[in-house]
Parts: structure tokens; C-alpha cells; sequence
């Protein structure tokens, strides 16, 4: 792993439509690389944006009868909290419509010409204004662009940029640099096609006015990509800043990671434009596969975008992470499927990782040890202890070396052999004989040697599921990880808990849905219902309809609230051993949740998130705790301090936004805004609510 700067890219984004699952998967990924290159203790940036500019931005706007910049600004808050709820820790946002954009753009574009390589002729030719991309009528294939998009004739006068003059450079450049472009049989393919001999591209457009006006030509605006391309200097402040210094070529290492789609600009124009105007390429541009949903093909015409945020909201944003980063492989063409999704929570995350860590610290090390990490000399290690630590030393080196490769996937497999070596160390060493025993020493030995497997793997999954992360730390009795701390760092050295610390064994992390929350999720996302849930679905329905003392509802596991935290609502929880079968709970479901009434002391926003205030509030002799509540967008801070509210107090420590909250604000929404629940007395802080 090397630690030089890393920079590190999403494609900018067009704002003619919502954000969805394509470009989720890749701002994850992104999200995924810049979190691992700051645990192995390099300095990372994560630009993403918008691609603002260009026909197709014009017309949509003309649609719905709007100004473009008007169309573009009302856009933009959709992406940001997108990337906000997908947990993704972006450094900048650049928007193709700022000035600090344009500028460099036009700066660009002069250097380009002044180097000779842009030129006035006439362009006449296919142009698809979906893919924003010229086509020659060889590359038509039934009257449409290869992606299967319509294409208009067009002929206006253009500026060409000299690509031409690049075919020999190019190639030179790739031969150099033989891990430019990532994967290598996308590599290949823009080897070929660079050989075939390069076309000059025609870079300006005079038939719309929506763009950046072309220096010293303003009848002209310049092409879409000629400006979008230059975002990943511009979001720099150009090539005189300590930030590019810093973050491109040759001292830091700038990764783009785009869709196969788009290669062909990053990986043939890209460096043209910037070998013209005397700069150097960036380091790598990873192209990732194609996503399916459901094994279809989401397009405009189909109406299928999957949008990112409910799919979060069901199954949390840490559950999506970890299925977009394990199951669709890094590099491949993939298909997103909901089953699969819910196959990977329960599977992977419910009964490998969740169990875990809770038969663990929920059970035997709160049994036995009073919730404190035994005393054991972690370098006692018998013959299975040594095992385990090898194969977590092995899951770590093997993880570091996939996710330097940026192979996410093949990292969480690496990942996951040492959370299958746990478990099944757990099953060999048996520690509830132990502990029923008596052998309280050998208990300790094993215990630890679990909860600092746990303790490993919260690392090495921090950049993948940093929510998730936390809360097993914060159950270890950790605090929130932070990149830039010695033990926080890619794990290396064996025996970083402390005996004696204490735990907060909390709610199962990755609790079950049962058949029925199932459905629910996919009848939420518009999602088919796979045939093992059709099939009980109607059991189940024959179950409910059936008198009371028939047959008693099938026991399920324990559950938990599942907690969301946009809105700080819940699912309702299900214990259904107590539960009656007509669905309402019994007083001692009620008296399990700790509800309080809280005093609002002080009121923050939480830095880089529009949703999140962070509240400090008094529950009288309970003390002061801080609970992050997602009402930044109903409440300014300022007109909560001193109120009263209604806080979950007894929910387990949550991470979010790498910090932690200590219980739940309730709170009511509807069409007409959110409120929280406040008496109208001045009741005494901390007082239960009955
Ligand atoms: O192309 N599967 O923007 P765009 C996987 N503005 N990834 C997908 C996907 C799918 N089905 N659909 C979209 C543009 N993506 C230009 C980029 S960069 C200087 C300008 C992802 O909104 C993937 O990363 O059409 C793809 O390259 C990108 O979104 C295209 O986003």
C-alpha cells in the first residue's frame, strides 16, 4: 500500500434525473477507496459532482419550463443528500455551472489552442444528445447510436480539437503507464481503438446556448465533455495549487472511477486535452461493469431508475454498502437483485457478522465477565487461538491487497474467511460449557480472542460499512474510529483491546425480518416478490384470519428496532414469543422501551450533512447525553434549545456521520413538516413518559 495523496472520483453526475442505483454504486465505491486509503494512513480527497451544462440538460429544463441554471440549482440537493445518506464522506462537490469551474474550462480550452490543437471547421454528423456523443455513420447500428439511443443530423460550424495529433502520444502514454486503465480487457479495448488511428473531435456546439460560452468566440459553447472533463482540475483550483500539487500526477496518485460507458472519454480525450494543454494524465481510471436491476436494463424509456434512498431506508444504509461492494464484482457487469440483497442481509451480515458479535457481547462476555474484556495475555495463543490469528493476519493482508487492486468485492471475501473462522472458532471452543464449567481462565482466553477478531473486523469493514463499523466498536466499548489514529489503522498487531474495558453489549446489528416485514420491504420498493414469500404469504394469511387460541404464530427470532435515520422512526419491533396473535403487544413489550422526556441544552449542526443536528440533552438524573436526530431540514438549532422532547433513551449508541448517538428523538411528519413530540407543561427533565 503505498501513502502517497490519494485523489479519488466520481463521474460528474448529469442532473437530468434523480440520482439512482448506477450512480450510487459508483460514489460507494469511491466512498470505499477513500476510507481505505485514509485507515492505511494516507491523505484522501473524493470529489464528486454534477454535469450541468449541454443539450440535454436544455431541453429537460425547456420541459418542465424552466430557466436551465433554475433546473440545475433546484436539482442539486437531491444528489447531495443522496450521497449524505449513503454514508459517502465526500470532500467537494463541484458543479460544472460554479466559477470556479468555468474559469478553469476557459483556461483549459486557451491552452489547447494555444498549443495548436484546436482549430474552426465544420462538423456534419450524428450526434446523440442522450449520450451527448458524436458518431460516425459507421458506428450506427439500425439508424441509432450504439447504446441504442436516437441520433439527429447535425451540421454547424464547430471547433475541432486535434485528437488526431494524439494517436502516436497516446499509445506511447499506455505503454508506459501499463495500469492506466483498469481492468485490463477494458484496457485492450481502448488500446484497439486508439490504433485504428484517432478522428479530431469536434469540441464546440452552435445550435444551443447552454454552456460555456468558447473564448473569443462566444457564438460558440464548448462541447459538454470538453468542459465536464475538466471538473477533475477545476474541483483542484487549477494546476498552481498546493491541492493539485498535493493530489495529481506525479506526486499523488488521482484514480477515476467511471462506468464502462464513459471510458472511452477518460481514457482516449481526457489525457489528449491535458497532454495539450502540458499536463499530465491522472494516475488510473478504473472502469466498473454495467448494473441490471432485477435483470433488467433501467432506462429512460422503461422508467425503471432505481432510486438509492428507500432501498437504504429499508434495509439501512450499511446492509446496500456491503451487497453493491460484495455482490457485484468490481470491474464486471452486474445485475442488482432485492433478493439477493435480503439473501446477503441475513446471510452474510445477520447470521455471520450480526451473531457474532452478539452471542458474544450481548451474551457470554456480559454473563460471565460483567460486560468487561476478560484478562487474558493476548499473547497466550494454544493451538486454535494461533490458528485464528493467522487466518485474521491472512484476511487482512489478503483484503489490503484486493482493495489496493480496488477490488472491493474480492476484499469483503477476504474479509469475511476470518468472519467464518470466528464463528467457527466459537463453535469449537463451545464457551458456554466453559463458562457452565467453571473454567473461567480458558473462558478468558477465548473470549478475548473473539472480541479481538471483532475488533479487526469492525477495521477492515469501517470503509465499506462505516455506520455498521462503529456500532460493533462502540459495542466493544471503542469509540468511533478515526482514520488517523494508530490503533484505529488497517489492522496489524494482535492485542489492541484492553482487559478490563468495559462493553455495551446493544441490539443485534443486523436484526431479521421476518416474512411478513419482508413483503413489506419489497411492496415499499416496488419490488418482485420472490415465490418463497408468495407461497407462505398465503399461510401466513390464512394464520391471521384464524381464531385466536388456533394454532400460535410461528416463533421468530429476536428482534430489535430497526432504526432510520433520516427521520428518526421506526420499524416496529416484534417479540412474537410475548406477542398475542392479533398483533398488539403486551405492557411488557411497552415497559422494554426506556422513553423519557429530554430538556434540549444545546443544538448543533452536524458538519457536511443538511439532515443531522447533534443535541445535547438533559434526561435529569440520567445525566446529559448527545442523540443525533435527522431534523436539520425542519429545525434550525436554535429553536430547540431549551425545548422539551420525547427521546428513546434505552435504544443501543448508533453511529452516524462518525459520531455517536445515545438514544432517539420522536417526532411525527407529514405532508405539511415534521414536529417533535414536546409536552405542553414544563415537566420535569428526564420523568418517564407513561
Ligand atoms: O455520463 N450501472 O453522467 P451520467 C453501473 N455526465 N453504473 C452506472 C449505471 C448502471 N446501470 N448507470 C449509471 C455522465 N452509472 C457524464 C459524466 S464525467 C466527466 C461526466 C454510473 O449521469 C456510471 O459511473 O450518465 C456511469 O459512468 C455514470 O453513472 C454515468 O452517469
Amino acid at each position: 500500500m503505498t501513502t502517497r495523496p490519494f485523489y479519488v472520483t466520481t463521474p460528474i453526475y448529469y442532473v437530468n434525473g434523480k440520482p439512482h442505483i448506477g450512480h450510487a454504486y459508483s460514489t460507494i465505491a469511491a466512498d470505499v477507496l477513500s476510507r481505505y486509503a485514509r485507515v492505511r494512513g494516507a491523505e484522501s480527497w473524493f470529489l464528486t459532482g454534477t454535469d450541468e451544462h449541454g443539450q440535454k440538460i436544455e431541453r429537460v429544463a425547456a420541459e418542465q419550463g424552466l430557466p436551465p441554471q433554475e433546473f440545475t440549482d433546484r436539482m442539486i440537493p437531491a444528489f447531495r443528500s443522496c450521497w449524505e445518506t449513503l454514508s459517502c464522506d465526500t470532500d467537494d462537490f463541484i458543479r460544472t455551472t460554479s466559477k470556479r469551474h468555468q474559469d478553469f474550462a476557459v483556461e483549459m480550452w486557451k491552452r489547447c489552442e494555444a498549443s495548436g490543437d484546436i482549430y474552426l471547421g465544420e462538423y456534419e454528423g450524428w450526434y446523440s444528445v442522450a449520450d451527448e456523443a458524436f458518431y460516425t455513420e459507421k458506428e450506427l447500428v439500425d439508424g441509432r447510436a450504439p447504446t441504442g439511443r436516437p441520433v439527429e443530423r447535425v451540421k454547424e460550424p464547430s471547433y475541432f480539437f486535434r485528437l488526431s495529433n494524439y494517436t502516436e502520444k497516446l499509445l506511447a502514454f499506455y505503454e508506459a503507464n501499463p495500469t492506466f486503465v483498469r481492468p485490463e480487457g477494458r484496457f485492450n479495448e481502448v488500446k484497439s481503438f486508439v490504433r485504428e488511428g484517432l478522428r479530431d473531435l469536434s469540441v464546440s456546439r452552435t445550435t444551443f446556448r447552454w454552456g460555456i460560452p468558447v473564448p473569443g468566440a462566444p457564438e460558440h459553447v464548448m462541447y459538454v465533455w470538453f468542459d465536464a472533463l475538466s471538473n477533475y482540475v477545476s474541483a483542484l483550483g487549477g494546476d498552481d495549487t498546493d491541492a493539485y500539487r498535493k493530489f495529481w500526477s506525479p506526486n499523488g496518485r488521482a484514480m477515476h472511477i467511471v462506468g464502462k460507458d464513459i471510458l472511452r472519454f477518460h481514457a482516449v480525450y481526457w489525457p489528449a486535452f491535458l497532454m495539450s494543454a502540458g499536463l499530465p494524465p491522472p494516475a488510473q481510471v478504473w472502469s466498473h461493469g454495467w448494473m441490471t436491476v432485477n435483470g433488467a436494463k433501467m432506462s429512460k424509456t422503461e422508467g425503471n431508475f432505481l432510486p438509492p434512498e428507500p432501498i437504504a431506508e429499508a434495509v439501512g444504509t450499511d446492509a446496500l454498502r456491503y451487497y453493491l461492494m460484495r455482490d457485484i464484482a468490481f470491474g464486471q457487469d452486474g445485475d442488482f437483485s432485492h433478493a439477493n440483497l435480503l439473501a446477503r442481509y441475513h446471510g452474510d451480515l445477520g447470521n455471520g457478522l450480526g451473531n457474532l458479535l452478539n452471542r458474544m457481547v450481548s451474551s457470554i462476555v456480559a454473563r460471565s465477565f460483567e460486560g468487561r474484556v476478560p484478562d487474558a495475555d493476548p499473547r497466550t495463543l494454544h493451538g486454535l487461538e494461533a490458528e485464528l490469528v493467522q487466518t485474521a493476519e491472512r484476511a487482512a493482508r489478503r483484503a489490503g491487497a484486493h482493495l489496493d487492486d480496488s477490488e472491493p468485492h474480492r476484499a469483503l471475501e477476504a474479509v469475511w474467511e476470518l468472519v467464518g473462522a470466528a464463528n467457527k472458532y466459537v463453535d469449537q471452543t463451545e464457551p458456554w460449557q466453559l463458562a457452565k464449567r467453571g473454567e473461567t481462565a480458558r473462558l478468558a482466553e477465548v473470549c478475548y480472542a473473539v472480541l479481538e477478531s471483532l475488533r479487526w473486523l469492525a477495521t477492515m469493514l469501517w470503509p465499506f460499512m462505516p455506520g455498521k463499523a462503529d456500532e460493533i466498536r462502540a459495542q466493544l466499548g471503542l469509540t468511533p474510529l478515526l482514520p488517523t489514529v494508530g490503533l484505529d489503522a488497517w489492522p496489524s498487531a494482535w492485542g489492541g483491546l484492553t482487559p478490563g474495558a468495559r462493553t455495551r453489549p446493544g441490539a443485534p446489528i443486523f436484526p431479521r425480518f421476518d416474512e411478513d416485514q419482508q413483503r413489506s420491504i419489497y411492496a415499499r420498493l416496488g419490488a418482485p416478490l420472490p415465490d418463497a414469500l408468495k407461497a407462505s404469504g398465503d399461510v401466513a394469511a390464512a394464520r391471521k384470519s384464524a381464531p385466536k387460541n388456533a394454532e400460535p404464530r410461528p416463533k421468530a427470532p429476536e428482534k430489535t428496532p430497526v432504526q432510520d435515520a433520516a427521520t428518526a422512526s421506526t420499524v416496529t419491533p416484534t417479540t412474537a414469543a410475548a406477542t398475542p396473535a392479533d398483533g398488539t403487544i403486551t405492557i411488557d413489550d411497552l415497559v422494554k422501551v426506556d422513553l423519557r422526556l429530554g430538556l434540549v441544552k444545546a443544538a448543533v449542526r452536524v458538519p457536511k450533512s443538511d439532515k443531522l443536528l447533534e443535541l445535547t440533552v438533559d434526561l435529569g438524573e440520567s445525566g446529559e447525553r448527545t442523540i443525533l436526530a435527522g431534523i436539520g431540514k425542519h429545525y434550525e438549532p436554535e429553536q430547540l434549545v431549551g425545548r422539551r422532547i420525547t427521546v428513546v433513551a434505552n435504544l443501543a449508541p448508533r453511529a452516524m456521520m462518525g459520531r455517536m448517538s445515545h438514544g432517539m428523538v420522536l417526532a411525527v411528519s407529514d405532508d405539511q413538516g415534521l414536529s417533535v413530540l414536546s409536552p405542553d407543561k414544563e415537566i420535569t427533565p428526564g420523568v418517564k413518559v407513561k
